[in-house]
Order: structure tokens, then sequence, then C-alpha cells
């Protein structure tokens, strides 16, 4: 391939999106580079379970040192970058607004100013998010429906968003912003509503605890989809003639106590719910054990009820379709946890 062969450079490349992608590029042939935080702990446990770790090349990175983006930039050159880092946890950017505003606003304008004078070529991806729509101005959203954030998380990454249009107005960058809907999978993070509930239910089936899951709001409405769909998605809108913003979602849009249920099904739990409110329980009937209940410590200060993606203009556009359906994504969660348990016996 030589000189041929493209060059993508991705943050965050130890997150879940971060494997999904590396994996879809090495198999397209792309020389990958993957920028991680340096820190005391071994953070490649989700590279090594995709069993590509070895055919990245990592470099140690830090998003808040703009010298270090520079460098990089000017050294690389890459085809391709995914901005993939973030602070991405909605409910810890309450606890830390600051930290969240400078990694994920602070750090895409680093990102983009070294493009912008280093590697004007580069083409850019922003890993916008659903939840800059928050308090929905209209149901379902798309590309044009007013944002209205709800969190911390939510405002830097509009001004991210924005950012990311402006230098493409602003200068000519191919600069590309997906606001992806909620993307999960095995190797969700275990913070996130899914993969605790899916990991929960997999003790359980396991004997490996026999507590109830404590979950918040069960009402909040998700339109959930797979990360390895998702990714393919990124990587399609950087191959346009034009750079441009595109929704990633699955149209469909589920409670969190309906993902509980089937989460339950597959495990082996037939769920019936009870009481409301903070005192609302889930309790399977084949043994009469509570196996959900709710703890308000995990309510937000304020919450997104409802998000319901639009994604015609990617279909129509980019020709992305995802592949794999609501509850095939549950039924692969809770098995990949129940095997991982199984594995560890
Ligand atoms: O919460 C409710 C919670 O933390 C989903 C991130 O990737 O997607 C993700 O953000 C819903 C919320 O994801 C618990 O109140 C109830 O309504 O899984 P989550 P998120 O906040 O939607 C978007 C697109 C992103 O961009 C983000 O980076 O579930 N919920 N009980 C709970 N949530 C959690 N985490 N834990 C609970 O016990």
């Amino acid at each position: 391939m030589g000189n041929t062969q493209k060059k993508a450079m991705i943050t965050g490349i130890t997150g879940q999106d971060g494997g999904y992608l590396a994996k879809f590029l090495l198999s397209k042939g792309y020389r990958v580079i993957g920028l991680f935080r340096r820190g005391a702990t071994d953070t490649f446990e989700k590279l090594k379970e995709h069993g590509i770790f070895e055919q990245i090349e990592m470099v140690g990175f830090e998003l808040m040192e703009f010298s270090n983006i520079c460098r990089l930039m000017k050294a690389y050159k890459p085809d391709e970058f995914y901005n993939l880092a973030a602070q991405s946890f909605v409910a810890a950017s309450w606890e830390e607004p600051i930290y969240t505003l400078q990694a994920d606003a602070t750090g895409v304008a680093n990102i983009l100013e070294a493009i912008r004078e280093f590697s004007p070529k580069t083409k850019f991806y922003q890993a916008s998010t659903s939840e800059m729509f928050g308090k929905v101005q209209a149901i379902p959203q798309n590309e044009t429906t007013p944002f209205y954030p709800r969190s911390p998380y939510g405002c830097a990454k509009l001004y991210a968003h924005w950012l990311t249009v402006n230098y493409r107005e602003s200068f000519g960058i191919f600069a590309c912003s997906g606001i992806l809907f909620n993307h999960e999978s095995p190797m969700r993070g275990k913070e996130f509503v899914t993969r605790k509930i899916t990991d929960h239910f997999a003790k359980l089936h396991c004997g490996l605890t026999n507590k109830p899951l404590e979950l918040g709001n069960l009402n909040a409405k998700r339109d959930w989809g797979f990360a390895g769909d998702y990714v393919e998605g990124m990587w399609m809108m950087l191959q346009q003639d034009h750079p441009d913003t595109y929704v990633l979602s699955s149209e469909e849009t589920h409670p969190i106590r309906d993902f509980v249920t089937i989460a339950g099904k597959y495990a082996g739990f037939d769920i019936t719910w009870e009481g409301e409110g903070s005192q609302e329980i889930g309790v399977d009937k084949n043994s009469n054990k509570v196996v959900v209940k709710v703890n308000p410590k995990f309510f937000r200060p304020a919450e997104v009820d409802i998000l319901l993606g639009d994604s015609s203009k990617a279909h129509s556009r980019l020709n992305w379709k995802r592949k794999v359906s609501y509850e095939q994504l549950c039924e692969m969660m809770v098995k990949t946890d129940i095997e991982r348990y199984k594995k560890l016996r």
C-alpha cells in the first residue's frame, strides 16, 4: 500500500467508540494512530478484547496541552481525525462542570486550531450528541431542530458543535459534526444505564450477587443503537464531497424500564413492575424476588425526558443504515456479560 495508505488519528481510542472505529478503519486498510491519556493504570482492555491493540500505533497525549496536539498534527498530518475524547458521562458533568467544559469544548478548539495551522487538509470528525437537544423542541429531532441542552455536558458539546460548523464555514476545513443518539455495546462503560443493567443481571444470573439493581429515573426515553453501526456512519461522513452535519439514530425510543424488562428476559428473569416513582420495584415472577429498585441518588438535577432521532438525511445522503435492532442489542449485551462472568468462574 506504501504511500497511499490512509492515516487516521483517533482521540478517545480507549473508549467504546474508539475501539469499534479503530477496528473498522483497520479492516479498511488504514494506518490507525490512537491517542490516549497517559495514566498510572492501563486502559487498553477494550482494544485487547477487540484483538486490535497490537495493530494500533498508540501515542500518549493530553488534549489540554495545546503544544502536544500541535506537534502531533505537524508530525503526522493525518488524512482523517476523529475526536472521540470527552468527559462523556452526563451525570458527572454536574460534579465536574469546568473539567467537562475544558475537555469537551476547549479540547475541540485546540484540535481545530492545530488543524487550521498545521494540517488544513485533514478531515475532522466531531462527536456531537443528541444531548444537545436536551429539553426537546420537536419530536423527532433532526439536523434542523433547535437545541436546548440540559446539562453542563450538553452545553459544552453544543459549543464544540458550533465551533466545528464555524471552522468549516470560516476556513474551509473539512469538519463534520455527527449528532449521534445513544449508542451502546458490550464495550459500553458500566456507569451508563444500559451496561449497568446488563452487567448487574449477568451477575444475578451467575449467582455473583443477590442484591437488586438500583436505578434512577425509569421513565426517561432513549433512542438506542449499536455503537458498531454508528462508527461506520462517522467514517461515511468524511468520505463525502462536502463536510456537513448528520444525525445518526435508531429512530425508535424506549423507556429505561423497557430496556430493564428485556434485559431481564435474556438473563432469565420475568419482571413485573409495582409501585410508582421512588417506590417502584421490579419483581421477578419466577422467584418472587425484588430484582430492581429505585434509588433517588441516581436522579439528575435536570433530565432529558425523551430522545427520538430522525436520520433521513444520513439514510439518503450517506446511505447509512443501522444493522442491529434494539432487541438484538439488548440480547448481545446481556449474553456477552454472562459469558464474561462465566469465564471468570
Ligand atoms: O443515561 C437514566 C438517566 O447515562 C440514560 C452518553 O453516551 O448518551 C449518553 O448519555 C438515561 C438518563 O446516558 C440510571 O437519567 C436511570 O435519562 O446511559 P445514560 P445519557 O445520559 O443518555 C448521549 C447521547 C451522550 O452523548 C453521552 O455521552 O437513563 N437512568 N437510572 C440512569 N442512568 C445512569 N447512568 N444510571 C442509572 O442508574
